[in-house]
């Protein structure tokens, strides 16, 4: 019997940390065949944290599958009897440590309730009233185990097996695994996701002397979309200091089952998603929000161009003259991408690649399209004033598609002005999406 490459020390360490209800919880819905996720939902783990959980169980009981059946009886038998794990595992040649996980899982006592009547108010009025029935059941095992041993000496060290039975909790179980999400840096910040991992990095876009909380948005001498010029005051708030990477949209795609978009061979992990549509953009910060229980949304296209801009009144926010050494973006007339002096990319360039604007923010001018909330109007005639969502009357009924803005790796100078728009309705493969937050 092998045990190498599983960690059921740690595994186990991990579970004296749990309340013994979310470990019945947890073995249930792993029995039952569960999806991770929704297991996650119930006890507040991380799903990555069940994943292992799994994966040492699948092993568990495979390793236990190979044995021979004068040994497995020797285990269940010794377990059933409560004999020390020290003596099991003499008489059988198994590791003590691969025989104590064995005894977690297999010498659990509350009986399951069905899923599908787990109900909120009903599974917790159940984990209550059995948590109480197991601390008094508990109590009475564990004085008549002890007067039984202390009675009647066995050979060997004496042990116990060791279930823990913690004080019953009347709360629900928190996530214990949740990674430090902590980020050095001036106005940074990551939040925890409840799955255990980190957020997209933030940035906060305080209004200050130096750059006012209102500007002009549009541009008098660019397309009639972009006019009347206008000026917009603008609260506090946060934006992804990156367009939301492959890496962090596959997370979500597959917690919430959905299909991983075509990277089309551009690059996937840092590189910006693609492929995306504004349902699914917005279905992102949805599940964001509920990951990291904060208010997680698309900037307004007023939020967005305040952004972008970062308190400079040029065409681009480095000046008046296109430049690849500042961004990824395409040839000089529509429309290909194109690799020249810092811009090694003619598809989508990994986030980060070049010089954030003096808000902090990145690429906030070309490598992909980014989704904001606004549907699109084709011009600013009476659009609001206070950096708000312009939304229609009727949002069901989508006719010019969703506002897109900050050009790609796909456009031309012209394209990727900051005040420039666009529409779209389904999503492509130049155009992703960055999120805001209040803070
Ligand atoms: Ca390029
Ligand atoms: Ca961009």
């Amino acid at each position: 019997m092998t045990t190498e490459n599983i960690n059921f020390n740690q595994l186990l360490n991990d579970l004296d940390k749990l309340n013994h209800q979310t470990i019945v919880l947890v073995n249930d819905g792993l029995e039952k065949g569960t999806p991770l996720v929704n297991i996650a939902s119930m006890t507040g783990l991380a799903e990555s944290w069940l994943q292992d959980n799994a994966k040492l169980r699948t092993k568990l009981l495979n390793d236990l599958a190979k044995l021979n059946p004068q040994t497995r009886v020797l285990v269940d038998n010794g377990l059933e009897k409560e004999t020390p794990l020290v003596n099991i595992a003499n008489m059988t040649g198994l590791a003590e440590s691969w025989l104590q996980y064995y005894a977690y899982t297999k010498l659990k006592t509350i009986p399951p309730s069905e899923p599908s009547k787990w109900t909120p108010v009903v599974k917790w009025t159940l984990v209550v009233v059995s948590a109480i029935a197991i601390g008094v059941v508990a109590y009475t095992v564990k004085n008549y185990f002890q007067s039984k041993v202390t009675s009647k000496p066995v050979l060997g060290p004496i042990e116990l097996i060791p279930i823990p039975f913690p004080e019953p909790k009347l709360s629900l179980p928190q996530p214990q695994l949740t990674k430090d999400c902590s980020i050095a840096g001036k106005n940074l910040f990551r939040d925890s996701l409840r799955d255990g991992g980190c957020g997209p990095v933030m940035v906060k876009i305080i209004p200050s002397k130096k750059i006012a909380g209102h500007f002009i948005m549009g541009d008098e001498r660019g397309d009639k979309d972009e006019q009347p010029v206008h000026s917009v005051s603008v609260e506090s708030f946060a934006m992804c200091r990156y367009e939301v990477t492959f890496a962090e949209y596959d997370r979500f795609a597959k917690a919430t089952n959905q299909d991983e978009p075509d990277e089309q061979g551009y690059g996937r992990g840092n590189h910006p998603v693609i492929n995306v549509s504004w349902d699914d953009a917005m279905a992102y910060v949805d599940w964001l929000s509920k990951q990291t229980g904060k208010d997680y949304r698309l900037p307004s296209e007023a939020q967005w161009e305040y952004a972008a801009r970062a308190g400079t009144t040029t065409k681009y926010w480095w000046g008046n003259v296109a430049s690849h050494e500042y961004a990824n973006y395409g040839t000089q007339k529509c429309c290909d991408g194109l690799i020249k002096g810092k811009d090694d990319w003619k598809y989508t360039s990994p986030v980060g690649s070049f010089a954030p604007n003096p808000f902090g923010l990145y690429d906030m001018i070309g490598n992909v399209w980014e989704w904001v909330v606004d549907p699109y109007h084709n011009n600013y005639e009476n659009a609001p004033k206070d950096g708000s969502v312009w939304k229609d009357s009727n949002d069901e009924e989508i006719g010019d598609g969703w506002v897109l803005r900050g050009c790609s790796w796909y456009n031309n100078p012209r394209i990727c002005r900051v005040a420039n728009r666009y529409s779209n309705n389904e999503g492509g493969n130049n155009i992703g999406f960055r999120c805001i937050l209040d803070f």
